[in-house]
């Protein structure tokens, strides 16, 4: 047992130094104290806030940070979360929001084993849909959706997932005609490279490396569906989100500080589509903007430096005539990676629709 346990953490401590060595990331009380936001719970772990106005109220709907005791790695295997908490604020400029209470549970979710990562959800006629991404019983990333009467749950899922759904990160649209679009993928421990050929590849060992593009080639691209008129169904087969850079040409893999890795979200500015999305290894939120819900899109700029903490996740929704960024960043634990909390702050355009850039500690 002893022998177990040392292994374990041997594995934690050597995982954590690769990972602050290859990022080179600093965990600075400095840092913390300068940050330009504070988080809106303190008494749970949470990250990926996903936000929306519903009913003139503001609801986030966030991972739920637990610690597992899994061992870090590049797979994400220690976001081991279990259960979502639906956050509600009547503004963003409240000082912290109200947790609701267990909103689903893993245990709830018939086809699905493990790992709750980023959720998002839509509402239509009344009735709120909590989709999430969820490793099955074959260890395969999936999308679910659950549903209910209330924007904070409780939520009832499906029995299955939806069809032909797989790796993570759902984000919904609703647009202004009326259909809904969802966006979903990421790279590495989010398997959407396993998915290249439209098959999963199950080879082994599993590697976060193995089966990603070539760096001069172009970059994996999120993807997008349009949703059945139920919201519980893909209308179609996923399409790729394609990124372009200032030539019209596709991102390459290589470009690590700007293609898509994860973290998916869609917002439309005066008629716009922006599409917005994390760098994944070098911690950066960026957008592109296109004129459909399709693309493709054109890249644009950095909406967030680096957090502290490895991953950066985000959402951005208007209230009141203003806009608002929510991401996290792991200050409340000082958790290199997985103890994070949601945080928000205001953001702003210039006068040609670019998103001015965010430094998320002064
Ligand atoms: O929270 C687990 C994973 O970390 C999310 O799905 C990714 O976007 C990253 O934030």
């Amino acid at each position: 047992m002893e022998k177990v346990e040392s292994k374990c953490v041997r594995q934690k401590i050597s995982g954590l130094k690769n990972i602050i060595k290859k990022n080179n990331l600093i965990m600075s009380e400095e840092k913390k104290l300068n940050a330009i936001s504070a988080p809106l719970v303190t008494d749970i772990y949470t990250a990926d806030p996903s936000a929306h106005v519903f009913n003139g109220k503001i609801y986030i709907y966030p991972s739920h940070d637990i610690d597992a005791g899994d061992a870090f790695d590049d797979l994400g295997s220690h976001f081991a979360m279990e259960d979502y908490h639906i956050l509600s604020m009547d503004t963003p400029a409240d000082s912290s929001a109200v947790d609701n209470g267990v909103a689903l549970h893993v245990k709830d979710v018939k086809w699905a084993e493990r790992q709750m990562w980023a959720p998002d959800a839509a509402e239509k006629d009344g009735k709120y849909y909590l989709y999430f991404p969820a490793k099955d019983h074959d260890g395969i990333f999936r999308i679910g959706v659950a549903v209910s009467d209330s924007p904070t749950g409780p939520f009832i899922p499906q029995p299955e997932a939806i069809k032909n759904s797989f790796s993570i990160d759902p984000a919904v649209l609703k647009d202004e005609d009326g259909n809904y679009y969802m966006y979903f993928g990421g790279i590495w421990g989010g398997q959407l490279q396993r998915w290249r050929t439209g098959t999963f590849k199950a080879e082994q060992p599993e590697s976060p490396f193995a089966f990603l593009p070539e760096k001069n080639e172009p970059a994996l691209c999120a993807k997008v569906a349009k949703l059945t008129n139920d919201l519980l169904e893909f209308a179609e087969a996923p399409k790729d989100v394609v990124i372009l850079d200032e030539n019209g040409k596709p991102l390459l893999q290589g470009d690590t500080d700007r293609r898509f890795f994860e973290a998916s979200w869609m917002h439309k500015y005066k008629g716009k589509y922006y599409f917005s999305y994390s760098t994944g290894d070098t911690h950066f939120l960026c957008y592109a903007t296109g004129d459909n819900p399709y693309g493709p899109f054109t890249y644009g700029g950095r909406i967030l430096e680096p957090v502290i903490g490895w991953t950066s996740h985000h959402s951005i929704v208007e209230f009141k005539g203003k806009w608002y960024l929510f991401y996290h960043d792991s200050s409340l634990s000082n958790d290199i990676t997985h103890l994070r909390c949601v945080k928000v702050t205001e953001l702003e355009y210039d006068e040609n629709g670019k998103i001015k850039t965010i430094v998320p500690y002064k």
